[in-house]
């Protein structure tokens, strides 16, 4: 299936296949040229999905991609977790900048809100975890994990509240009461007053209320119409709450099946699922990492991943630990998400490396393994078995033909594709849109 013509006419499920990062954002503004709309379904501004635009830069963390190209209508889906306040900056500094968001831009009623205990309690918890010497899971410290605890414990209060503020008022009350019991006796840290929080939820309300909806049902709608829709995954598969490296996963599912139940849409409305596969790896935050290379030694290869593919956090500009392409693990991906085929971005970052290694499996204990183990622990334990590549002085940078390509860099994607058994329908080579080639 040609992967433009995918999205025209039919849905596409993008997904990171990794940790997160692996430049999904670029794709899916690259295949908004042909959708009506884009849609998130998972995960909150803990997201950082950087596009750059005629050489300018801009960062999306809880508002879809397809925000950047004006006439794409785009849906926050019920499965997002959303902070008001935040959502509101980034609407207003997104107008700032000359776009129109309020009148494109839909928020599901159902989904959970953040609010600042939530945050409190993020930071507090992960501070604990360091003292206590467990270890802190890395968070991007911005409330995901306790808002959806809140969600499934069934307490959440949820952005169709904001209409109603005596309800919001009494699940408040509750709410508070609870986190800052957990705050105070438990965390150690400071409890949160009521009013405020109150005060400034119903302010921002007034502004977010016109842009509530019924996302299923609209985004029903627009296939209805003939339009197609995106579906804009968030982190990456490793991270997802049950198929990641837990515990050292975000709290929500990044798999391509939850667009379907992160949106109100069934899971016929999936047609073909794209996954992002950076040409290596990075990983931020705490967890296991087997192809993990040290990055501070200039003259290295991860001091070269680090700093040639300028790989610090969108988010909280922490840098990405960074390694070799972990194929193996790649693999666990494509089974989970039913990857149709992949994007494989970020290619020109390995340009000029003398070899060039992917990780085919690991030695655990005395026993191989040919793809990524379930318990972390197990994952700890796994020395990566590599094949290595020759690699290639030209540069691959802005090249948009397969042909272009240095003949080792075509071997070596060639080598990733047999092993994986997914095909590679595109590769990214450069930031811009247009530094893309098409292979499907
Ligand atoms: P959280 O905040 O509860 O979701 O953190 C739990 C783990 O999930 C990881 N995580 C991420 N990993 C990669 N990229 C993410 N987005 C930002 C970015 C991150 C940033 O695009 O760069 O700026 O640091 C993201 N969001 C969550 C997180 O590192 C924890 O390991
Ligand atoms: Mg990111």
């Amino acid at each position: 299936m040609d992967t433009r013509s995918a999205a025209s006419g039919r849905n596409v499920v993008v997904v990171g296949t990794q940790w997160g990062d692996e430049g999904k954002g670029k794709v899916v503004d690259w295949l908004t040229d042909h959708a009506a709309a884009v849609v998130r379904f998972q995960g909150g501004h803990n997201a950082g999905h950087t596009l750059v635009i005629n050489g300018k830069k801009t960062a999306l963390q809880l508002i879809p991609s397809g925000i950047m190209r004006a006439g794409v209508n785009c849906y926050i889906g019920n499965g997002v977790v959303v902070d008001p306040t935040h959502l509101l900056l980034e609407i207003e500094r997104l107008e700032a900048a000359g776009l129109e968001v309020r009148s494109r831009l839909y928020i599901s009623e159902s989904c959970p809100l953040i609010l600042p205990f939530h945050v409190e309690v993020d930071r507090a918890r992960e501070a604990m975890r360091e003292s206590s010497g467990i270890g802190k899971i890395g968070t991007t410290g911005k409330g995901i994990g306790p808002a959806y605890e809140d969600k499934v414990a069934r307490r959440a209060l949820r952005a169709q509240d904001l209409k109603h503020p005596e309800r919001f008022a009494a699940k408040l009350t509750e709410l508070l009461a609870l986190h800052n019991f957990v705050l105070e006796g438990y965390l150690h840290g400071q409890p949160l007053e009521f009013q405020p929080i109150f005060d400034h939820a119903m302010k921002v309300a007034e502004q977010i209320k016109p842009m509530l909806a019924d996302v299923g049902v609209r985004i029903h709608a627009v296939n209805v119409q003939g339009g197609s829709v995106l579906f804009e995954g968030a982190q990456g598969t490793l991270l997802d709450i049950d198929h990641g490296t837990y515990p050292y996963v975000t709290s929500s599912n990044c798999v391509a099946g939850n667009a379907a139940a992160g949106s109100g849409v069934g899971p016929d409305k999936l047609h073909y699922i794209l996954g992002i596969t950076k040409a290596y790896t990075t990983r931020v935050g705490s967890g296991p990492f087997p192809t993990e290379l040290p990055m501070d030694e200039p003259g290295t290869v991860g001091h070269h991943l680090s700093t040639v593919g300028q790989e610090r956090g969108t988010v909280t500009g922490r840098a990405r630990r960074c390694g070799w392409l972990d194929a193996a693990a790649l693999k666990r991906s494509i089974l989970i998400n039913g990857i149709s085929g992949l994007c494989l971005t970020k290619l020109d970052v390995l340009d000029g490396l003398a070899e060039i290694k992917m990780c085919i499996g690991y030695d655990l204990g005395d026993t191989k393994v040919d793809i990524l183990p379930l318990d972390a622990d197990d994952i700890i334990a796994c020395q990566p078995i590599y094949e290595t590549f020759p690699g290639w002085t030209e540069t691959t940078f802005g090249v948009t033909n397969w042909d272009d390509l240095p003949l080792n860099a075509r071997r070596y994607l060639e080598r990733v594709q047999a092993f994986i058994g997914a095909p590679i329908d595109m590769v990214s080579t450069g930031p811009d849109r247009d530094h893309t080639i098409l292979l499907r």
